[in-house]
């Protein structure tokens, strides 16, 4: 009988050592709300799903596990917390997350050509969530290759009124975290006004102008970085000019609940660090607004457009940033009133993003927009010793080609005529900035060459994250597949 136990314990001993340890972090959801995305690169994420009748996707009990590491803690809650959108021809205010709400019967049902090659999963019985893996964003490149790495999508679409926002979380493989928005769809107000300074005439529907106005997207961020929810840090960094032109970095922590706004000329952006190791190198996330666009600020009818990003402590009833007593009449009305100079010493904190995008009709706009999206990037620190997936020893010919292009630049410029009339270099400026454009036009049709250019690695080619003109669902057209009527003819 012991030998038998004895058995069976071995048996499960050794079962377990084949359980990927990603599993082994404690998930707070049953299984129908779990979402487990494991990349070719050894990397993991598991989290929590939801979907609320007023944003939307919530996403709870996010860990991500670093290649040949441990599951470790980064978020307690990810969620769109408030859309504004704004009209250029009154005050006048939506609060869609409050007013209307992105969740309940406003979810689109989603098909699998929406989903390419994902997972669709049921929202109150119809498929209406997307998780999807995709390759196409390089992990790193160097002279000689260029390695992609695989990421996690989460999205889910919409329908207000005549828009249909695509909300989207995107989890890279080196930690990293995107948040954005997809604004598609159709426009939603005119005037009959047709020479309206506001707005613009659109080719075959006459006496209108289609207004401008202004979409602000505010998400709630809830890091618990690590072990503990109680040790994180959030500090300020800027970079400031001198009188000879150099910049050096500050970096100031935000002890207590404060509103910030972006800062273009000292490019501030805020990093939250995992509790303080003395050595500077704690796990951290650092948000820089780099998609600031055109950012509305009404002091007048709203004080908190003024800001781009709050730091709080943690309360269950401050949930919008604005209408919140709609919901919690016990609470505070507005973000603005949540800042209220409480410590954020040993306390969990949560922190607030606003990006702001003016929407100014074009005339394709007039059956149906295009997809224009919005958002920014958590960028990982210190999860890795090194980018993942690079063994940290440079190949041959990379080293080769580092060595070359140093070579070049120590030559004197003289010396860097070629001898056989072939020169890679060339006598003028002129001469070189040619040969520079020609070696990028042969990288460009190698890179075509080799199928960089296929939709599906795009991301390689243009901007990685983090742009207002990339979807970061790759290949979806969404504005194409769906026509909202009754809007314009
Ligand atoms: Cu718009």
């Amino acid at each position: 009988m012991i030998g038998l136990r004895f058995q069976f314990c071995l048996m499960v001993f050794i079962a377990m050592l084949f359980i990927p340890t990603v599993l082994r972090a404690q998930s707070a959801c049953p299984t129908e709300h779990q979402i487990n995305a494991s990349f070719e690169n050894g990397a993991a994420w598991q989290m929590c799903w939801d979907s609320r009748k007023r944003e939307n996707i919530v996403l709870s009990d996010v860990y991500f596990q670093p290649a040949g590491g441990e599951p470790f803690s980064v978020f307690n809650s990810l969620r769109l917390s408030q859309l504004h959108v704004s009209y250029d021809d009154s005050n006048v205010v939506y609060n869609d997350v409050t007013e209307f709400g992105l969740g309940g019967g406003y979810v689109s049902q989603l098909t699998q050509a929406d989903c390419p090659a994902g997972e669709l999963i049921d929202i109150g019985g119809l498929k209406r969530l997307c998780t999807l893996l995709s390759t196409g964003d390089d992990s790193y490149t160097t002279p000689s290759e260029t390695r992609q790495s695989q990421s996690l999508s989460v999205f889910s679409v919409s329908q207000v009124g005549s828009y249909a926002y695509l909300i989207t979380w995107k989890f890279f493989a080196d930690g990293s975290v995107e948040a954005s928005v997809g604004a598609a769809g159709a426009l939603q107000r005119s005037t009959d006004d047709a020479h309206s300074h506001h707005g613009r005439e659109l080719e075959d529907v006459p006496n209108k102008a289609w207004l401008s106005h202004t979409h602000n997207y505010y998400w709630q961020l809830d890091f618990d970085l690590g072990e503990s929810a109680n040790d994180d840090i959030v500090s300020e960094l800027q970079f400031i000019t001198d009188r000879d032109g150099r910049r050096a970095m500050t970096q100031t922590p935000l002890l207590f609940e404060a509103a910030r706004s972006i800062n273009p000329q000292t490019m501030r952006s805020w990093l939250i660090s995992d509790k303080d190791n003395g050595q500077g190198d704690s796990a951290a996330y650092l948000i820089e607004p780099q998609s600031y666009g055109h950012k509305m600020v009404n002091k007048a009818t709203e004080p908190h457009t003024e800001f781009d990003f709050f730091v709080t402590k943690q309360n269950d009833c401050e949930r919008f940033v604005s209408e919140n007593a709609k919901y919690y009449p016990d609470c505070d009305e507005n973000i603005l009133q949540f800042v209220n100079n409480e410590s954020l010493m040993g306390e969990d904190v949560v922190l607030w993003h606003r990006i702001s995008f003016h929407h100014v009709p074009r005339n394709e706009d007039r059956h149906v927009m295009h997809s224009h999206w919005d958002g920014f990037v958590m960028q990982a620190r210190n999860l890795h010793a090194q980018t993942p997936g690079h063994s940290g020893q440079e190949s041959t010919a990379s080293l080769a080609a580092i060595a070359n292009a140093q070579a070049l630049a120590d030559m004197p410029v003289e010396s860097k005529k070629s001898g056989f009339g072939c020169g890679v270099v060339g006598d003028t400026q002129k001469d070189q900035d040619m040969v520079l454009l020609l070696l990028l036009i042969l990288n460009v049709i190698y890179k075509m060459y080799k199928g960089y250019s296929t939709p599906s690695a795009r991301n390689r080619i243009f901007p990685r994250r983090a742009t207002s003109s990339f979807s970061p669902v790759a290949g979806w057209k969404y504005a194409s597949t769906r026509s909202p009527s009754g809007v314009v003819p």
